[in-house]
This record gives C-alpha cells, sequence and structure tokens, in this order.
C-alpha cells in the first residue's frame, strides 16, 4: 500500500469530492481516499499506480497535476 498525495484541479464541490473518490475507489475498492477541497490535493492510500489514480481521475472529469510536493 501506497500514501501518495495529488494535485488534482476543478473539484469546487462535495460532488467533485465524491466523484473523485469514487473513480478512485472504482480503481481499487479498497483504496482509503481523502480530498482537501481548498488546496485541490488528494491523499490516496492504495495499491494503485500514480498512472491509475491519473486515469481514474481524469476519466471522472478533472485534471490531474502530478504528485504535491
Ligand atoms: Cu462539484
Amino acid at each position: 500500500m501506497f500514501d501518495q498525495t495529488y494535485l488534482v484541479k476543478g473539484m469546487t464541490c462535495g460532488g467533485c469530492v465524491k466523484s473523485v473518490t469514487n473513480a478512485i475507489q472504482h480503481a481499487d475498492p479498497s483504496a482509503k481516499v481523502s480530498v482537501e477541497l481548498e488546496g485541490g490535493k488528494v491523499s490516496v492510500h492504495s495499491i494503485l499506480s500514480d498512472d491509475a489514480i491519473r486515469t481514474a481521475v481524469e476519466d471522472a472529469g478533472f485534471n490531474y497535476e502530478g504528485l504535491a510536493a
């Protein structure tokens, strides 16, 4: 399991948080996801690769900006 934080642009409300969370959990049902809306940060605890996270985020309609520093 990895803990990573990603920068994601385009999330504006609780619905967006749900969409991103669902998309990631669709790829890995045991993923733990927490979103910090204000900073546009998505923290993920899962087996998913960065690429898999990117795909999930983009398929949900948001902009994946890479790993948070
Ligand atoms: Cu929203």
